[in-house]
């Protein structure tokens, strides 16, 4: 490392902005070397054969280059993440649009100029470290922000509720979701008995049940997720006044998610599927963005929510107090390695700057102790904020010190204060106003091992969650309760429906009625242990924002379209599309029988990208067809070419056909005959087209606005589609 990078990393001054923190990483790379050493530099002459007593003999302890070797690697994994093993993580910057100073004193949350580094970390929570994407699970949405006070972490999920509202009962919880221990299964799944028997007696989970059955823990992208801090924080400004503050952060690529049958295809197909999704966008210059917004309730005012705020098993409907958006976050780079940024980050909760502060969420109390407890076993030692990923940008000084790992070298005899003896400047303070302060919140005695009454509600924010979904969001809900409770015993199946029925009478129907299992029964739930009897009223009836569809502001941009091609496909018209798809930003493969060319119905070869077998429907988000009756006869003719249509189909996304590639949508029922249109569109999203009108632009405007709607979920028969 050069002496001037080493400078980056130990400074006295915030270092300034995005740059400031690449630089202070640099100063810990280094690029492929050329040759190779022991680690302490000593030419390796032979990185190939072992040192042995003769040609055939046995290998000799005495060689140390092999136990240095063989002793690094037997060394080189660390314990993976208690929960959260698996995640994906990329740089980038945020800026605040306007001061919020009236809110927070937060240096970060000022100046619209400044630029603050961060680094997000994506992940599931029940996998192990190589488990699958697109499991059914919430999504760890973990953001370090590093300030020129300090480092600040907002450690948030995809969902803004949580399963539990005591800290005491998360190693239960996690047990329960976790592979069952004596065999060890199943992997990065909630579909088993021990955690439908722990949530159906903690009726507590009821609400957050509702949002891991739907389409938000099937997430199409990490791009494409709503990111919630979940309990309310402080804002603390100059006068030392608090609000209390939900966080919130709102992609601008909308917020999308997988059909269920396709998630677990996915999780086959490429378990990296939103690894890859990321780096790939951030690769080619589509850095992802979320607005960060804030929900802000006076302190004194929380009573008149109608909830406790404090209860993390409850959101604060949009209705009620709207999200204002205070700035913008913008991912644009990936990390160098994985091991030493996207493994190595250590985020807390307990991270803040003056002018954020915890409420008394006993959810968020909890994790306070959490974070850096596991980090101890986790990173090795005490020192793990040493590691580059983790160093703040600000200068940092105090009289800690050695440890394992250390690798700050401290001069001078001084490790004390007050002291003489070293640069004097450390004298006793108590209380000084700089700093960060506590807020001084008034507490109420008595100390007490009890929860308070106002938690007691379970159901409601439940059930205005599902009067909030849409006719599809609400039979995606019901299947997936049906696919998990199919798993598991018939006992807790019965109790988990039974707890349903107190959200709503129809649902917990739905849920029960093929599942062997008697009709719900909301009277037995109430009289089982953990049951409360307690219900609040909602003050809005139904909140559009906690849907995921029919929002605004869909976008074609960065989706993947797969073009179907064999040998005799007719290329004006298909490419006209691809013309206008890529020109708004979206991404296009050809997919064909093989890999290498195809030939056009005029003898031209085309490059393929993918091939039917490496390449399935599920990859991508929408089909064009092309014309050319040798290519739509040739595609109709293979199993694969036609399941990747019907199973396009089957998940609802947007497919377009061109003249003759309109037949291989015969199998579905669909024909465009002589329609005298330009596009017809039998079912939602499904065009056929009539190439003479391509040119014209109306079918790729057509197309777009079907994939911009993401997925058409209220389709025709989908049920009938054997794929
Ligand atoms: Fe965590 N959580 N958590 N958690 N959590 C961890 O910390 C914990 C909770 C969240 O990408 C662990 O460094 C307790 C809620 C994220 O590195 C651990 C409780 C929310 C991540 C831990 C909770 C989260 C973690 C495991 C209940 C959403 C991944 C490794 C009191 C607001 C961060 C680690 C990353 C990670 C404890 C509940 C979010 C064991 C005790 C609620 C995004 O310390």
């Amino acid at each position: 490392m050069s002496p001037s990078k080493r400078k980056a990393a130990n400074h006295s001054k915030p270092l300034e902005g995005a740059a400031g923190k690449k630089n202070q990483l640099e100063g810990f790379t280094e690029d492929a070397g050329h040759g190779l050493t022991t680690n302490q530099g000593l030419p390796i002459p032979d990185n190939h054969n072992s040192l042995k007593a003769g040609l055939r003999g046995p290998t000799l302890l005495e060689d140390f280059i092999l136990r240095e070797k063989i002793t690094h690697f037997d060394h080189e994994r660390i314990p993976e993440r208690a929960v959260h093993a698996r995640g994906s993580g990329a740089h980038g910057y945020f800026k605040v649009y306007k001061p919020m100073g009236e809110y927070t004193r937060a240096g970060f949350l000022q100046d619209p100029e400044v630029e603050t580094p961060v680094f997000v970390r994506f992940s599931t929570v029940a996998g192990s470290a190589g488990s699958a994407d697109t499991v059914r699970d919430a999504r760890g949405f973990a953001v370090k922000f590093y300030t020129a006070e300090g480092n600040y972490d907002l450690v948030g999920n995809n969902i803004p509720v949580f399963f539990i509202q005591d800290a005491i009962k998360f190693p239960d919880l996690v047990h329960a979701v976790k592979p069952e221990p004596h065999h060890g299964m199943p992997q990065a799944a909630s579909a088993h008995d021990t955690f439908w028997d722990f949530v159906s007696l903690m009726p507590e989970s009821t609400h957050m049940l509702m949002w891991v059955m739907s389409d938000r823990a099937v997430p199409r992208s990490l791009r494409m997720m709503e990111g919630f801090g979940i309990h309310a924080f402080r804002f603390i400004n100059a006068r030392g006044d608090s609000h209390f503050v939900k966080f919130h952060w709102k992609p601008k690529l909308g917020v999308h998610g997988l059909a269920w049958d396709e998630a677990q295809k996915i999780a086959g197909k490429d378990s990296d599927f939103h690894r890859r999704d990321l780096w790939e966008a951030i690769e080619s210059g589509n850095f992802p963005e979320w607005e960060l917004g804030v929900q802000i309730v006076d302190e004194g005012k929380e009573a008149e929510l109608g909830f406790d705020i404090l209860d993390p098993t409850k959101l604060i409907p949009e209705q009620q107090v709207p999200v204002q958006l205070i700035g913008k976050m913008v991912l644009n780079r990936n990390p160098d390695n994985f091991f030493a940024e996207t493994e190595q980050v250590a985020f807390h909760p307990g991270h803040l700057v003056p002018g954020i502060d915890f409420s008394n969420d006993p959810l968020l109390q909890g994790r306070l102790f959490s974070y850096t407890d596991t980090q101890l076993s986790r990173l090795g030692g005490a020192n793990f904020h040493e590691l580059p990923i983790n160093r703040g940008v600000c200068p940092m000084h105090n009289f800690q010190r050695d440890g394992m790992h250390r690798q700050t070298i401290s001069k001078g005899r001084v490790a004390y204060e007050p002291n003489t003896l070293g640069s004097g400047a450390e004298f006793r303070v108590d209380g000084a106003a700089q700093g960060f302060q506590s807020y001084p919140e008034l507490l109420e005695p008595p100390k007490i091992r009890r929860r308070s009454p106002s938690f007691d509600d379970h159901f409601s924010q439940a059930s205005l969650f599902w009067n909030s979904q849409s006719t599809a969001e609400k039979d995606h809900i019901v299947a997936a309760f049906r696919f998990e409770l199919s798993k598991v015993e018939v006992d807790i199946r019965q109790r988990m429906v039974d707890n349903l029925a107190h959200v709503d009478a129809k649902l917990a129907a739905r849920v029960a009625a093929p599942l062997g299992i008697n009709p719900p029964d909301p009277k037995a739930a109430a009289g089982r242990l953990g049951f409360r009897d307690y219900r609040i009223t909602n003050k809005v009836d139904e909140d559009l924002s906690l849907r995921m569809t029919g929002r605004p502001g869909g976008s074609v941009k960065t989706r993947k379209i797969a073009i179907l091609v064999a040998d005799g496909v007719e290329p004006v018209t298909f490419k006209r599309i691809q013309q206008d798809l890529v020109d708004a930003g979206a991404v296009c493969k050809l997919v064909a029988p093989h890999l290498g060319t195809v030939s056009t119905a005029s003898g031209r070869q085309l490059a393929v990208d993918h091939s039917l077998a490496n390449m399935p429907s599920v990859m991508f988000d929408a089909v064009l067809i092309p014309g050319g009756a040798d290519s739509a006869a040739a595609l109709g003719r293979l199993g694969d070419a036609v399941h990747f249509v019907l199973e396009a189909y089957k998940h609802c996304k947007a497919i377009c056909a061109i003249n003759e590639g309109c037949q291989l949508l015969g199998t579905l029922g669909f024909e465009r005959g002589n329609s005298p249109d330009s596009v017809s569109v039998p079912t939602g999203g499904v065009l056929l087209a009539d190439g003479r009108k391509v040119l014209d632009g109306q079918v790729s405007r057509d197309f777009m606005t079907a994939i911009a709607l993401h997925r058409h979920w209220d389709r025709l028969n989908v049920e009938a589609i054997p794929a």
